[in-house]
């Protein structure tokens, strides 16, 4: 079997407001790669981000990842689920369950609408939060027929914050 077969960029979006965020995304980058089929590919910078929805919540740390993968994207919807269970159930006993969430933001040019799975993953083209980690590593991708790019200049970016740790 060849290697690379059928491998698809796809692009995961991290995100967490309990614990020691940063450390969950790096063991999260840690067990993505760890994983035969995933080939990771670029990371983003760390964002101190302000929260969306439920504001009466403390901020969040955001990032992206890029990867390049066999698994289709039921499979990788798995693989990003895997690794919430593994890191939750350890903060579970200490901090309480929502540590980090892993997002499938992209996955090629596929457009998904099925119970349980969306993708491109809903709002993203509205949410600051999400689109500034991506447009470091995917300004030209695009969303809605749009660029990345185009859609950060489009939101309120203003209290975003880059924050100086390295994931890798
Ligand atoms: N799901 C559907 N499509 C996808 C996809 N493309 N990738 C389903 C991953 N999951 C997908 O997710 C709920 C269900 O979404 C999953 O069972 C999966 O089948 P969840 O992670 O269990 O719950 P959640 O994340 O709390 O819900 P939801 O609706 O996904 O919330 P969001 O949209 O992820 O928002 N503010 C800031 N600043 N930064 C953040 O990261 N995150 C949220 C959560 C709110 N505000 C935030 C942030
Ligand atoms: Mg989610």
């Amino acid at each position: 079997m060849h290697p690379m077969a059928d491998e698809t960029k796809a692009y995961i979006g991290l995100g967490g407001n309990v614990g020691d965020v940063a450390q969950h995304m790096r063991e999260a980058i840690q067990i993505l790669n760890k994983n035969d089929a995933i080939e990771f590919v670029s990371v983003s910078s760390v964002y101190k981000t302000p929260p969306w929805g439920i504001t009466d919540q403390d901020w969040f740390l955001n990032a992206c990842v890029g990867v390049r993968t066999t698994l289709n994207p039921r499979q990788l919807l798995e693989a990003c689920q895997s690794i919430e269970k593994e890191l939750k159930r350890e903060r579970d006993v200490r901090w309480g369950p929502r540590t980090i969430d892993l997002d499938i933001l992209v996955y090629g040019d596929l457009e998904i609408k099925e119970e349980g799975l969306e993708i491109p993953h809903p709002r993203t083209s509205e949410r600051a939060f999400v689109l500034k980690p991506l447009a470091d590593i995917a300004p030209e991708i695009l969303l809605d027929g749009k660029k990345v790019l185009q859609w950060l200049n489009e939101v309120d970016q203003s209290e975003i914050q880059l924050v100086e740790i390295e994931l890798i």
